[in-house]
């Protein structure tokens, strides 16, 4: 994935049409896509391929599950043009390693280790710093860190070195783009804010320019 503007379209849009006029409109400007159940669910897998053609893709499936399992859902994605897949860290070092091992040579795996959203704070968040570090052992290329709790971005960048962070929670959720980077996020993660808005290109940009004047 490119490290340019520091801005990922989360693509929640469930339109297949809607969805790809916003990603041909964002492309340029986004470092990746990142696409979730809504748009699968909605548009198809075929959609991991369609926006491949256009941008990185990752699959946030955050997946949670058995290291067999954990297999298949990486690969599935992987095969149909995603770089990335987030999974999520509570299910242990065994799931973690599988989803790393079956993504090696192809693409990368982000570990979500707390939540963005105030549920976030009960179970997600007291664990955080122990789950990172069980992904760093695994060999995860970054993180899913909270851009609603930038003390969190940097509680997190301290235990897992120069491994980078994807953060969710800007804008709808009510954090922002300069916060997250400022606390040691690599990247920011944006969905609504850029994709119901009357005009997702020019915002897409003004979250890039807010970005870089903190770089
Ligand atoms: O902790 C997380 N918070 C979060 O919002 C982990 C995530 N993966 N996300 C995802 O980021 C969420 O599922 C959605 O796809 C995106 C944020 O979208 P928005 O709140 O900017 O619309």
């Amino acid at each position: 994935m490119r490290k340019s503007s520091r801005l990922i379209l989360a693509l929640d849009e469930t339109d297949r049409e809607k969805a790809l006029d916003i990603a041909d409109a964002v492309s340029g400007t986004v470092d990746a896509i990142k696409i979730n159940w809504p748009l699968v669910l909605s548009a198809g897998p075929e959609m991991i391929t369609e926006l491949s053609r256009r941008s990185d893709v990752i699959c946030d499936f955050k997946v949670a599950d058995i290291p067999n399992t954990v297999h298949l859902i990486v690969d599935g994605a992987l095969g149909r043009g995603a770089s990335a897949v987030i999974v999520h860290s509570f299910t242990g070092s065994d799931s973690m390693k599988e989803a790393v091992d079956t993504a090696a040579g192809r693409g990368n795996i982000y570990a979500v280790t707390e939540m963005s959203h105030p549920g976030g704070k009960e179970f997600t968040a007291p664990n955080a710093e122990a789950l990172a570090l069980v992904g760093v052992r695994c060999g995860v290329k970054g993180f899913i860190a909270p851009a609603t709790r930038p003390d969190r971005i940097a509680a997190i960048r301290k235990v897992i070195g120069d491994r980078e962070i994807l953060s969710p929670g800007v804008g709808a959720q009510g954090g922002s783009a300069s916060a997250a980077i400022s606390a040691g996020a690599d990247y920011v993660i944006v969905g609504r804010a850029i994709y119901k808005s009357d005009d997702p290109s020019k915002v897409a940009g003004d979250i890039a320019d807010e970005i870089r004047t903190v770089l």
